[in-house]
């Protein structure tokens, strides 16, 4: 594949040095502007915090970027131009006509596999939408984690998704879910969701021997992490309830449809909750990237 890498990450690539793949669709379509771009960086900062270096993917003027520089990250953010909400299928097109995007959990999934980097930070995963039984509406993440060898950390599912059903498709595509300090799942802006897990690590070094069995001793496709989001900004699981179901009413009423679903409902949780689910988000971004940032360094230690 023709990857274009940021001179930071060229470097540490050739050092043999560990590296956490960002996603870019958090930036061009799920945060607002300034916030995405703050936040953006607040991840890059956590994840060399831990000792990692981080590597944001995206597709500039149709070129596939594993790290990008402050001019292309700008540019995502501030969003004056035409961006595309990248998943996987969408990347072609992207690159014959030239055009740039953020990257979604599929795309980035693919592309950081292409590169050799094994640890990925996002928010929350895409998954099976509620009312799928109607409109079949489930992400492309969901393939792409079962397909490719990165270890996915993320605060659970969004929870605006329908969790049970998300956790059945993992379990049919075979991509484990494992709490981190946790048993139960998170469900992204809160920290509990009522659904148990089958399996947790309470240390990075435990978590990166996983990945380890799971990609080079057996040769199987990706893993997720569940961190719980951090305390002083989460919120309760039944606050959220009631926003998410006047919520999704809303996308049905104005007829959203498809891959505006998900950027919809993010930005109307914040309307409806006075930012605080915003802040919560944020708040999330950057203990992930912390976390993804520690078990970079312990998987190229060898933990
Ligand atoms: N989580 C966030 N913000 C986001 C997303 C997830 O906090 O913007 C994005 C991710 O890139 C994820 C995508 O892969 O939403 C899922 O979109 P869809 O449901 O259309 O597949
Ligand atoms: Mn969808």
């Amino acid at each position: 594949m023709d990857l274009r890498f940021s001179d930071e990450v060229r470097r540490a690539r050739d050092a043999g040095q560990p590296i956490v793949a960002l996603e870019t669709s958090v930036v061009a379509q799920g945060l607002p502007y300034p916030d995405n771009l703050s936040a953006a960086r607040a991840c890059e900062e956590a994840v060399r915090r831990a000792g990692a270096v981080p590597a944001a993917i995206a597709v500039v003027d149709g070129e596939v970027c594993i790290g990008l520089e402050e001019t292309a990250m700008r540019r995502l953010a501030e969003g004056k131009e035409r961006l595309l909400k990248l998943g996987s299928r969408d990347l072609a097109i992207a690159v014959a006509t030239r055009a740039s995007g953020g990257t979604t959990v599929s795309a980035t999934c693919e592309l950081a596999a292409a590169a050799g980097i094994r640890v990925f930070a996002t928010g929350g995963i895409g998954g099976v939408h509620r009312g799928a039984s109607e409109h079949w509406d489930i992400s492309q993440d969901i393939a792409a984690l079962a397909r490719y060898p990165v270890a996915v950390v993320c605060a659970g599912a969004k929870s605006v998704l329908d969790l049970p059903k998300t956790m059945e498709l993992l379990e049919t595509a075979g991509v484990p879910v494992i709490g981190v300090g946790t048993d139960e799942l998170p469900s992204f802006y809160s920290r509990g969701s009522g659904i148990q897990l089958e399996h947790r690590v309470d240390d990075v070094d435990t978590a990166a021997r996983v990945a380890r069995a799971r990609f080079e001793t057996l040769g199987q496709g990706g893993l997720l992490y569940t961190v719980p989001p951090p305390e002083e900004t989460a919120l309760p699981r039944n606050e959220v309830e009631l926003h998410i179901a006047a919520t999704l009413a809303d996308a049905d009423r104005q007829g959203v449809r498809g891959k505006a679903v998900t950027p919809f409902l993010l930005s109307e949780m914040a309307k409806r909750t006075g930012g605080k689910t915003l802040k919560a988000n944020l708040a999330l971004l950057t203990n992930n990237a912390r976390f993804a940032g520690q078990l970079a360094v312990a998987y190229a230690r060898g933990a």
